[in-house]
């Protein structure tokens, strides 16, 4: 039941790129260099006293050869994303030219290899001094990322081919304020429910900032949206209204959807910080919207506060994160968007999976499970592009094996394996079948 599917090339839309994907916090290390501010990524790890991302992958220093890895893996796209808190240290005020630099050599490696490069704004490492200043809680810290933003696309509107504003903010929402697995490690629902609005809201205010600045570079936003499963249907609409639809109707129609809206100012009071003009701000026209998919939500009826509803633990093939594997949602995922969200261009932005079963034989890491993942969810964008739906990107997360926040650097997500110890880059099964794949695709010899 695990075998790949065999390799399916063609149909694919005019323009469409296989990439991968990365996070400044997980690959960079070089935490105190060249004027890099803390970011509560730091502040967070060392509280926790496991892994942090000091030295991580090093791509800081490495920064070239990782480029012409990607360059010999054949990829055509590049998703990175930009510390804030290296190029502005407290989160405002003046630049940190050094930082800039970083990020310009990176992209023009880029440009150099053919390679397009796609930055995001925001993968979860605010400087800390923001963090200081009340964190994303405060509506101050959605204007301190457009005026980021806006000293981005001054600084890199030239070169960079795609603008991604915000990775994830339900992650960061839910799972950094109301949970508390992330950082900055902070457990209260309505904070939550405020910082998903003022995350929303600075999507809006970074859009129209770049927009003036990068010339004709398409603009969007990454959401984390999972198919739901179960047989409960009020529990099911509940927590897809809660993990989907909070963000997608926010931006792609401009209003929180009302049942859940209405529930959770029940549950927690009137939420202070929502005012009605912000939503035409966060609704404002963009030119993709980023999927990240992993695996769908299997959902049941609970007494769990506030949704009534939790997610059940994954049953059949699931990943070392024990996530489900199932490229089938992937599939249902897109043709639902479409269906609701009209004929919006998506991207894949990540897609990928941990495994414990890697061993390195004769130079190389056999990653069966990662090659079958990979080659079945690439299938199934592949059905629904032929059923109609806009995809013009593929990034596979990850490029690297990288620190994967709270689980630390156990949990391998990489097409090539990081040896921490040397820093050594060694090809996974998966990477060599990607390259084939992506060949394939462009009519060239494998
Ligand atoms: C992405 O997050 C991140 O963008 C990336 O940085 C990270 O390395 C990668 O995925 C792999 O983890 O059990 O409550 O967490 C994915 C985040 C993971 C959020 C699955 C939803 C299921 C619900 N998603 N998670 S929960």
């Amino acid at each position: 039941a695990t075998a790949p599917l065999p390799a399916v090339t063609g149909g694919l839309p005019e323009g469409f790129r296989f990439g991968a994907a990365t996070a400044a916090y997980q690959i960079e290390g070089a935490v105190r260099e060249d004027g890099r501010g803390e970011s509560i990524w730091d502040r967070f790890s060392h509280r926790m006293g496991g892994d942090t991302g000091d030295v991580a992958c090093d791509h800081y220093h490495r920064w070239e050869s990782d480029l012409d890895l990607m360059a010999g893996l054949g990829l055509e796209s590049y998703r990175f994303s930009i510390a804030w808190p290296r190029v502005q240290p407290d989160g405002r005020g003046a630049l940190n030219p050094r930082g800039v630099a970083f990020y310009r050599r990176l992209v023009e490696g880029c440009l150099e290899r053919g390679i397009e490069p796609v930055a995001t704004l925001y993968h979860w490492d605010l400087p800390q001094a923001r963090q200081e200043a009340g964190g994303w809680a405060v509506r101050d810290t959605a204007l301190r990322f457009a005026e980021y933003a806006a000293h981005m696309g001054d600084a890199l509107g030239d070169v960079v081919q795609g603008w991604i504003t915000h990775n994830e903010p339900w992650v960061v929402a839910i799972l950094g304020h109301a949970l508390g697995r992330k950082a900055p490690g902070v457990r209260d629902w309505p904070t939550a429910l405020t910082v998903a609005h003022h995350l929303l809201l600075s999507h809006g205010l970074a859009v129209d900032a770049l927009r003036s600045r990068v010339g004709s570079a398409p603009i969007g936003i990454t959401l984390n949206l999972n198919p739901m499963r179960g047989d409960d249907t009020g529990a099911v609409a509940r927590m897809d209204a809660h993990q989907n639809r909070w963000f997608l109707d926010p931006v792609l129609r401009g209003t929180y959807p009302v049942e859940l809206l209405e529930h959770y100012q029940r549950t927690f009071g009137p939420l202070p910080s929502l005012n009605p003009e912000d939503l035409d701000v966060i609704s404002r026209p963009i030119d993709f919207l980023g999927v990240n998919y992993y695996s769908p939500t299997v959902v049941r009826a609970s007494a769990e506060p506030p949704l009534q509803a939790s997610a059940v633990a994954a049953r059949g093939r699931v990943t070392a994160m024990g996530w489900e594997v199932d490229a089938g949602g992937l599939y249902d995922l897109l043709l639902r968007l479409r269906a609701d969200y009209g004929d919006l261009e998506i991207w894949i932005t990540e897609n990928g999976a941990a495994f414990d079963d890697e061993r390195l034989v004769d130079g190389v890491v056999e990653d069966a499970s990662r090659v079958a993942y990979l080659s079945e969810h690439l299938d199934a964008l592949r059905r629904a592009v032929a059923d109609g739906v806009n995809v013009a990107r593929y990034h596979a997360w990850s490029l690297l094996d990288n620190f994967e926040w709270e689980h630390g650097y156990d949990k391998r997500f990489g097409i090539v394996r990081v040896d921490y110890a040397t820093q050594e880059r060694i090809l996974k099964r998966s990477a060599l079948w990607y390259r084939d794949h992506i060949a394939a695709e462009r009519g060239g010899r494998i």
